[in-house]
C-alpha cells in the first residue's frame, strides 16, 4: 500500500535496519572502488568456496546499531512560530520547552540532548532552538550566534581530531546536522532576516526550509507562496540541503521531494478520532486539520525526508561538506596546506618544520631588533646624559664666575669702605683733637679774667 506521494507504508519493525544497511553497502562498496582504484593492476582471482567476508555489511550493521547513532537538529525561526510543537510531532513525544517571552536582549542558542530508542535501534538525539529570534527591534546581529554556535561545534570535533590521545569513537558529536529554517506562513515572500540567515549559514549546515503553521494559509497562496520562496532563495544565492539523487533506491523519491520544497507543515500532538483512527491533527470551529494528511499539510514528506530516508546523508554531508569546509579552512589559517609552492606534496611534517623555521626565524630577526633598538636607546640616553651633564658643568662654572666677581666686589666694596671708615675715624680723631685743644685755649682765657676781676 502506498501513501498519496508514493512513499512506502508507514516503517515495519525492521523498515530503518533495510534502509541502513542499503546505506551501508553502498559506503562499503563506495569504499571499495576506491580500493579497486587504488589498487589498480591487482590480479582478480576467482574463489574456489565460501571464505565469508561477505558478512562485511552485516559486520557493519551490527556495530553500528551496539555503538548507536546521533542526530543533532538546529530549529531556527521566530518565537512562536510552532518549533517545539513540530520536534514533538515528528518524534511522537514530549520534549520539555517552555515557551519563549518576545522580550529577549538578543538570540541565544539552547541546546537538549535526549536518549530515544525504536527497535533496538539508539538515538543520541540533540535539538538546538534559537530563543529570541527574530525579537529584537534591531535584527542585525540576529545570524551571529547561530554562526558562532554551529561553528564552535565543529571546533570541538576538530579540537578532538587534533588531540594525540582521540576518542572519537565515544565522543559526543554536537555538529548540526540538519537546520530546520521556519518560515513564517505570511503569504507573501521571504524577509530579509529569513534572507540573510540562510545566506549565512548555507555553507555550514544542511538548511531544509520549512513553512511554519501552514494551515494559515491557502492552498491556492501556498503553491504561489512556495515559488515565491524558491526562486527568492535562488536570486539570493541561498544554498539549501538537497535531497541526494545519486542513490538509485532513493533517487526517485529525493528528486521529486526536492522539487516539493519547502515544505508546509502542521504541528499538533493533540489527537483526534477520524472514523475509527486517532490521528495527530488541529481542531478548528470550522473543521479539523491533519498533521499526517498528505492533502492537508507536507509533514509526512519532511518525516519521511528528514528521518526515513535521509538521516545518514544529512550526518554524512555535515561531516564531508560543511565540517571538511571548516577544517581546511581553519588549518589553512592556522598555515597548513597540502602541496608546496610548485605543487607538490607537503607533508604535515614538512609543514610543521618549515612553520617552526620560519618562526624561529622570526624570532631571531626580532631578538636582533631588539637588540639594536636596546643598544641605540642606551647610546640615545648615554648621549642624553653627557649633554645634561655638560650643561650642568657650563651651568656650575657660570654660576662660580658669577660667585667670584660678586665676591670680588664686595670686597672692593669693603675696601673702599674701610677706607672710608680710616679717613672718617682719622678726621675724628682730628676733630677731637682740635677741640680738646680749643677747649684748653678757652680756659686759660677765662681763668685770666677771671684773676683780672678779683684784682
Ligand atoms: N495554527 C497552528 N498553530 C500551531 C502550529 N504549531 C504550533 N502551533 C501553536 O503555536 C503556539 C506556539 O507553539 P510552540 O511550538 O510553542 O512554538 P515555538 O516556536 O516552540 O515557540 P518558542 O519556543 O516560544 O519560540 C502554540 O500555541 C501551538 O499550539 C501549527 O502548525 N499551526
Ligand atoms: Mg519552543
Amino acid at each position: 500500500m502506498m501513501s498519496p506521494s508514493g512513499f512506502p507504508p508507514p516503517p515495519v519493525k525492521s523498515q530503518q535496519q533495510r534502509i541502513l544497511v542499503l546505506q551501508l553497502i553502498a559506503s562499503v562498496m563506495a569504499s571499495t572502488e576506491i580500493a579497486r582504484q587504488a589498487g589498480e593492476g591487482a590480479r582478480a582471482v576467482p574463489l574456489s568456496g565460501h571464505v565469508g567476508f561477505d558478512s562485511m555489511p552485516d559486520q557493519l550493521v551490527n556495530r553500528s546499531v551496539n555503538h548507536g547513532f546521533c542526530f543533532n537538529i538546529l530549529c531556527v525561526g521566530e518565537t512562536g512560530l510552532g518549533k517545539s510543537t513540530l520536534m514533538d510531532t515528528l518524534f511522537n513525544t514530549k520534549f520539555e520547552g517552555e515557551p519563549t517571552q518576545h522580550n529577549q536582549p538578543g538570540v541565544t542558542l539552547k541546546s537538549n540532548t535526549y536518549e530515544l530508542q525504536e527497535s533496538n535501534v539508539r538515538l543520541k538525539l540533540t535539538i538546538v532552538n534559537t530563543v529570541g529570534f527574530g525579537d529584537q527591534i534591531n535584527k542585525e546581529e540576529s545570524y551571529k550566534s547561530i554562526v558562532e554556535f554551529i561553528d564552535a561545534q565543529f571546533e570541538a570535533y576538530l579540537q578532538e581530531e587534533l588531540k594525540i590521545k582521540r576518542t572519537l569513537h565515544s565522543y559526543h558529536d554536537t555538529r548540526i546536522h540538519a537546520c530546520l529554517y521556519f518560515i513564517a506562513p505570511t503569504g507573501h515572500s521571504l524577509k530579509s532576516l529569513d534572507l540573510v540567515t540562510m545566506k549565512k549559514l548555507d555553507s555550514k549546515v544542511n538548511i531544509i526550509p520549512i513553512i511554519a503553521k501552514s494551515d494559515a494559509i491557502s492552498k491556492s497562496e501556498l503553491t504561489k507562496f512556495k515559488i515565491k520562496i524558491t526562486s527568492e532563495l535562488v536570486s539570493n544565492g541561498v544554498q539549501i540541503y538537497q535531497f541526494p539523487t545519486d542513490d538509485e533506491s532513493v533517487a526517485e523519491i529525493n528528486s521529486t521531494m526536492n522539487s516539493h520544497l519547502p515544505f508546509a507543515v502542521i504541528g499538533s500532538t493533540e489527537e483526534v478520532k477520524i472514523g475509527n483512527k486517532m490521528v495527530k491533527a488541529r481542531q478548528y470551529p470550522w473543521g479539523t486539520v491533519q498533521v499526517e494528511n498528505e492533502n492537508h499539510c507536507d509533514f509526512v514528506k519532511l518525516r519521511e525526508m528528514l528521518i526515513r530516508v535521509n538521516m545518514e546523508d544529512l550526518r554524512e554531508q555535515t561531516h564531508t561538506r560543511h565540517y571538511e569546509l571548516y577544517r581546511r579552512c581553519k588549518l589553512e589559517e592556522m598555515g597548513f596546506k597540502d602541496t608546496d609552492p610548485d605543487s607538490k606534496p607537503f607533508s604535515l611534517q614538512e609543514t610543521y618544520e618549515a612553520k617552526r623555521n620560519e618562526f624561529m626565524g622570526e624570532l631571531q630577526k626580532k631578538e636582533e631588533e631588539m637588540r639594536q633598538m636596546f643598544v641605540q636607546r642606551v647610546k640615545e640616553k648615554e648621549a642624553e646624559l653627557k649633554e645634561a651633564e655638560k650643561e650642568l658643568h657650563e651651568k656650575f662654572d657660570r654660576l662660580k664666575k658669577l660667585h667670584q666677581d660678586e665676591k670680588k666686589k664686595l670686597e672692593e666694596k669693603k675696601k673702599s669702605l674701610d677706607d672710608e671708615l680710616n679717613t672718617f675715624k682719622q678726621k675724628k680723631t682730628a676733630a677731637e683733637l682740635l677741640q680738646n685743644q680749643a677747649q684748653q685755649a678757652g680756659g686759660s682765657t677765662t681763668l685770666k679774667r677771671d684773676k683780672e676781676r678779683k684784682n
